[in-house]
C-alpha cells in the first residue's frame, strides 16, 4: 500500500487558497440567501410590490460564475441573482433598489426601476449610447419575463463568437476588439425546468445544436413551474433524458450533456469547469441539467408552496437545501484532517451576511425614500403659498398636514394631491395657482424621463438623424428588376462592412426565394450570407444576440405572414431592449421581410395593425419599391436601432431605374412622400396598395378628380412633420387605403392624422378608410379581387366622396 505523503509547503499553500475560496463562496451563498429572505419580507410588509427570488439556486450559480470571463454573456431569468452577484454586477444594495423600483440608474443599474426585481442586466452602453468595451466586463443581456423568452437571443449571443472566430476580416480588427477576443466568449443560458416546455426553448436548443456555438445551457431543475410538477412538463420527467438524442457522438456533432446536483458544490464546480472549457475552446454547445435544486420560499411572493408540495417534498427541500449541504461538506473536511472551518466560524459568516444584507437593505430604502423628499418639500412649499391666498385654505391646509405626516411619500400621491388642489382653486385668480400648475407640469415632465425615455435610441446614431440621400442615376439609366437593385445594394454593403450578415430561410445557397441575394453566398461565403432552419423565432433571436455583440445582422423572415412566429420575441425582447435598460443596451437588428399582394390565406397577409401596435420601439418601413427598400437598409445601417423593412412582394420583377450610388442613398424615416399633387382628395397609402392607388389616381383624373397621393413610407415613425395634415388643409378630404383588416393600420393612421395631427380641423367630408375584408384573403385572382381593395374599389370610394360633396358634378354611379 502506498504511503500517505505528508503535505508539503506547496500543497499547504494550495489548500489555503482553496479554503479561502470555499469560505468566500459560502459567504456569498449566505448573503444571496439572506437577500431573498429579506426581500420576501419587504414585499409582504408592503415596501416592495412583488418579489421573485433566487433562493435554492445559490450553489450552482456560484459554480457557474467561476467560469464566467470578461466578454462572456448571460441570457437568463429571474432566479439568477447569485450569478449576478458573483460576477460583480449586482450589489445587495442594488438588489433592494430594484425591488423598490428606484428610478436612478446610478442606484439601480439593472433597469432604473422599470423592471420588477429579479430581472437583471449590465450597462453595456455609456451615457451617450455608445458601446462600452464589453471585453472589460462580464455581460448580461437584459432579462424579460415571458418564460423561455431568454432563449432566442441566447442563440445569437453564442453565434456571435462563432462569427468572430471565423470571419478573418473581423479578426485583429480594432473596431471589434471591444466585442471579442477571437470568438472565445461563452454565452451562458439559464432556464427553469418547467419553462423548457415552451416552444422557443426547443427551437433554440435545436438551432444551437445545428450551429455548433459556444452556448452553456443550465436548467435549474427544482421540480416545479409554480405549482405544476416536472412530470406534467417534460417527457420522461427529465430534460436531459428528453434531449439525449442531441448528445454528440464520435461522428456526429451535437450537444455535450452534463448532469449534476444543485447541492453538490464539488461536483458542480467540476462540471462547470469541464462544460465551459469545451464550449469556449471547441464551440460545442453544452447542456448542464442541474437536478435536485429547491425553492425554500416557494415560487414568488404571490403564493405559498405549501399549497402544492407534499410534506415529504418540503422535508426533502430542507434536508437538501444547498447551503445546508455546503455547510455539511465544509465541516466534513475536519474528519479528513484538513479543516476548512468550524461550525462556529460558519455561523459567524452567516451572521455577518445577515447583518450586511440588513444594512444594505436599509441604505437602499433610505436612498429610495430620500429621493422623493425634495419633491415632497417643494410641493408643501407651493401648497402653503396656495393656502395663504386661497379661499379654500382650510381644505388645502388639511392636505398639507397629511403630506407633512407622510414619511415615505411617492410621486403618485404627491401629484394626486396637487392636481386635486388645482381643480379646487380653478376659479380663483391667485398668483400661486400658476406656481402650482407649473409644479405639476414640471413634475409630469421630469417623470417622462424617468418612465418613458429610451423607447428608441437617444444616441447620436438615432435613425431619425440620418438624412435622405437621393439615388443617383447614370445618363443612360438602365431599367432593372427590383430584385437586382436590392442585390446590388446588398453586394456593396457586404463588400464594405464585414460586420454585416444576412441570413434566413433559403437566403444562402439559392439567394432568397425572390433572388434578391442571388450569388452573394458564393461571393462572400456561408459565414456572411446563410441559410437557416425554418424557425422564425430564433432567426430573430440570432439577430438580437448578434446585434448585442457589435455585429450588424439582417435577419430575413421569408414572408410577412410568418412574422407571427417571430412577433412575440420582437415585441417582448427586441422592441424593449433600450426601454427596459433605460438606454443601457441596444440591439440594432434589421429584419427584412416581404408582404402584401400575393394570394391565399397564408400568402397574402398584411397584418400591419397588429405589427405596429405590438412592436413600438422598432421602426417599421413599408417601401413601395425596391429602391426605396434599399434606401431604408442603407439608412438603418447608419443607425443603431432595430427596424422591420417590408419589401412589397410584387416588386421583385417590376422594372425600376438602376441607381449608381449603391450603399449610400438613403431614405429618411417618418417622412411621407407626396408622389402626386392634387386638390380634391388626399389619398394615403403605403407598400403595394400604394401602387394601386397610383393607378387609381390617374383614372380619377379622367373623371375630373384631382388626387393628392401620399406614400407614408414608414408606419413607425409616422409622418413626423405632419405633412398629411398639411395636405388636408388643401384638399379637405381624406381616404386611407391598405390591405390590412378594417381598423387595423388604417385605424392607426386615422388616429395619427385626425387626432395627433389635428387633421379633423381641415375636413369637409367624413374621413374614409378602405381596407381588406376581415377574413384572411382568399386564393386566386378572384379571391384577391373580392378580398382586398382593388383599383376599382379605390376609384369608386374616391368618386363616392366627391359625389357626396358635389352631386351635380359627380352623379351617382349606382
Ligand atoms: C410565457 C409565460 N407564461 C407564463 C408565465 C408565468 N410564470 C412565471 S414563472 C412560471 C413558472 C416557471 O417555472 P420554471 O421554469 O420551472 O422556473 P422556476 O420558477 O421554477 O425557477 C410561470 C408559469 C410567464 N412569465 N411567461
Ligand atoms: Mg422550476
Amino acid at each position: 500500500m502506498a504511503k500517505e505523503k505528508a503535505p508539503n509547503a506547496q500543497d499547504q499553500m494550495d489548500f489555503e487558497a482553496f479554503k479561502k475560496q470555499v469560505l468566500a463562496d459560502y459567504q456569498l451563498a449566505c448573503e444571496s440567501r439572506e437577500a431573498s429572505l429579506l426581500g420576501r419580507k419587504e414585499v409582504l410588509t408592503g415596501k416592495a410590490k412583488f418579489g421573485i427570488f433566487g433562493d435554492g439556486k445559490e450553489l450552482a450559480q456560484i459554480a457557474l460564475a467561476k467560469q464566467f470571463q470578461n466578454g462572456d454573456f448571460r441570457s437568463g431569468y429571474y432566479r439568477d441573482q447569485t450569478i449576478m452577484m458573483a460576477i460583480g454586477e449586482l450589489t445587495v444594495e442594488q438588489y433592494f433598489a430594484g425591488l423598490y423600483a428606484h428610478t436612478d440608474v446610478e442606484v439601480e443599474p439593472q433597469s432604473a426601476g422599470r423592471q420588477m426585481g429579479g430581472h437583471y442586466s449590465t450597462r453595456n452602453l455609456d451615457a451617450n449610447g455608445e458601446w462600452k468595451n464589453l471585453m472589460l466586463q462580464k455581460n448580461s443581456s437584459a432579462d424579460i419575463s415571458p418564460t423561455a423568452g431568454q432563449m432566442p437571443r441566447l442563440v445569437g449571443l453564442a453565434q456571435a463568437s462563432k462569427v468572430y472566430r471565423q470571419q478573418t476580416a473581423l479578426q485583429n480588427n480594432p473596431a471589434f476588439e471591444k466585442f471579442t477576443n477571437g470568438g472565445n466568449e461563452v454565452a451562458f443560458g439559464t432556464i427553469g425546468d418547467a419553462s423548457t416546455s415552451e416552444g422557443p426553448f426547443w427551437e433554440s436548443i435545436n438551432a444551437a445544436g445545428v450551429l455548433q456555438i459556444p452556448m452553456v445551457m443550465s436548467v435549474w431543475d427544482d421540480g416545479y413551474g409554480i405549482s405544476v410538477p416536472r412530470e406534467l412538463q417534460t417527457t420522461k420527467g427529465s430534460i436531459s433524458d428528453a434531449l439525449s438524442g442531441m448528445q454528440r457522438t464520435g461522428d456526429k456533432p451535437g450537444y455535450e450533456i452534463f448532469i449534476t446536483k444543485g447541492w453538490d458544490y464539488a461536483h458542480l464546480c467540476e462540471t462547470y469547469e469541464k462544460a465551459v472549457k469545451l464550449a469556449r475552446e471547441e464551440h460545442v454547445p453544452v447542456l448542464v441539467h442541474v437536478k435536485e435544486v429547491n425553492q425554500p420560499q416557494g415560487h414568488s411572493t404571490s403564493g405559498s408552496h405549501e399549497r402544492y408540495k407534499s410534506a415529504e417534498r418540503l422535508e426533502w427541500e430542507t434536508t437538501f437545501d444547498c447551503i445546508q449541504k455546503f455547510n455539511e461538506w465544509i465541516l466534513s473536511f475536519e474528519a479528513k484532517g484538513m479543516p476548512i472551518a468550524t461550525e462556529e466560524e460558519l455561523n459567524t459568516i452567516q451572521a455577518a451576511a445577515k447583518e450586511m444584507v440588513r444594512n444594505s437593505k436599509n441604505t437602499a430604502w433610505s436612498r429610495f425614500t430620500d429621493s422623493m423628499k425634495q419633491d415632497q418639500a417643494d410641493l408643501i412649499a407651493v401648497l402653503k403659498s396656495v393656502a395663504s391666498e386661497s379661499s379654500q385654505s382650510v381644505f388645502i391646509q388639511k392636505d398639507i398636514e397629511i403630506l407633512e405626516k407622510t414619511k415615505e411619500p411617492i410621486r403618485r400621491d404627491m401629484l394626486t394631491v396637487a392636481r386635486k388642489v388645482l381643480r379646487q382653486i380653478r376659479e380663483e385668480n391667485i398668483s400661486s395657482k400658476k406656481t402650482l400648475g407649473n409644479w405639476i407640469q414640471s413634475m409630469i415632465g421630469s417623470n417622462f424621463e424617468r418612465y418613458s425615455s429610451h423607447l428608441h435610441s437617444q444616441s447620436a446614431h438615432s435613425a431619425l438623424n440620418v438624412p435622405a440621400v437621393a439615388p443617383k442615376y447614370a445618363d443612360d439609366v438602365q431599367m432593372e428588376d427590383g430584385r437586382i437593385i436590392l442585390r446590388e445594394n446588398y453586394r456593396t454593403i457586404l463588400e464594405s462592412r464585414p460586420e454585416v450578415l444576412v441570413f434566413g430561410e433559403d437566403a444562402g445557397k439559392i439567394g432568397g426565394v425572390n433572388q434578391s441575394l442571388e450569388g452573394l453566398q458564393e461571393q462572400f461565403g456561408e459565414g456572411r450570407v446563410s441559410d437557416t432552419g425554418i424557425r422564425e423565432c430564433t432567426i430573430i433571436g440570432q439577430g438580437i444576440g448578434m446585434a448585442m455583440r457589435g455585429l450588424r445582422p439582417i435577419a430575413e423572415i421569408q414572408y410577412l405572414d410568418y412574422l407571427l412566429y417571430a412577433i412575440q420575441i420582437m415585441s417582448d425582447d427586441l422592441a424593449t431592449v433600450q426601454y427596459r435598460t433605460k438606454g443601457g443596451q441596444k440591439a440594432p437588428l434589421i429584419i427584412s421581410t416581404r408582404g402584401h399582394r400575393l394570394e391565399g390565406i397564408w400568402h397574402s397577409g398584411s397584418p400591419m395593425g397588429m405589427i405596429v401596435n405590438s412592436i413600438r420601439g422598432i421602426h417599421v418601413c413599408v417601401p413601395r419599391n425596391m429602391t426605396k427598400a434599399a434606401g431604408f437598409y442603407n439608412t438603418l445601417l447608419q443607425a443603431d436601432e432595430p427596424a422591420l423593412v417590408i419589401e412589397p412582394l410584387n416588386g421583385y420583377r417590376t422594372k425600376e431605374r438602376m441607381p449608381i450610388n449603391f450603399g449610400t442613398f438613403t431614405e429618411a424615416l417618418g417622412m411621407p412622400e407626396i408622389v402626386k399633387e392634387g386638390k380634391d382628395v388626399t389619398l394615403v397609402s403605403y407598400g403595394s396598395t400604394f401602387n394601386l392607388c397610383e393607378v387609381a389616381a390617374q383614372q380619377l383624373e379622367h373623371l375630373g378628380i384631382s388626387v393628392e397621393l401620399i406614400d407614408v413610407q414608414t408606419l413607425l415613425p409616422f409622418d413626423i412633420k405632419h405633412m398629411i395634415s398639411d395636405s388636408l388643409a388643401k384638399t379637405n378630404r381624406l381616404l386611407i387605403v391598405d390591405e390590412d383588416v378594417s381598423s387595423g393600420a388604417t385605424g392607426f393612421m386615422l388616429d395619427k392624422i385626425l387626432v395627433e395631427q389635428k387633421g379633423y380641423y381641415h375636413l369637409d367630408s367624413a374621413p374614409e378608410t378602405l381596407s381588406s375584408k376581415d377574413h384572411r384573403p382568399a386564393y386566386g385572382s378572384d379571391g384577391d379581387y373580392f378580398s382586398k381593395p382593388s383599383i376599382d374599389d379605390i376609384i369608386e370610394k374616391v368618386y363616392a366622396m366627391m359625389h357626396e360633396a358635389e352631386p351635380a358634378r359627380f352623379p351617382s354611379l349606382y
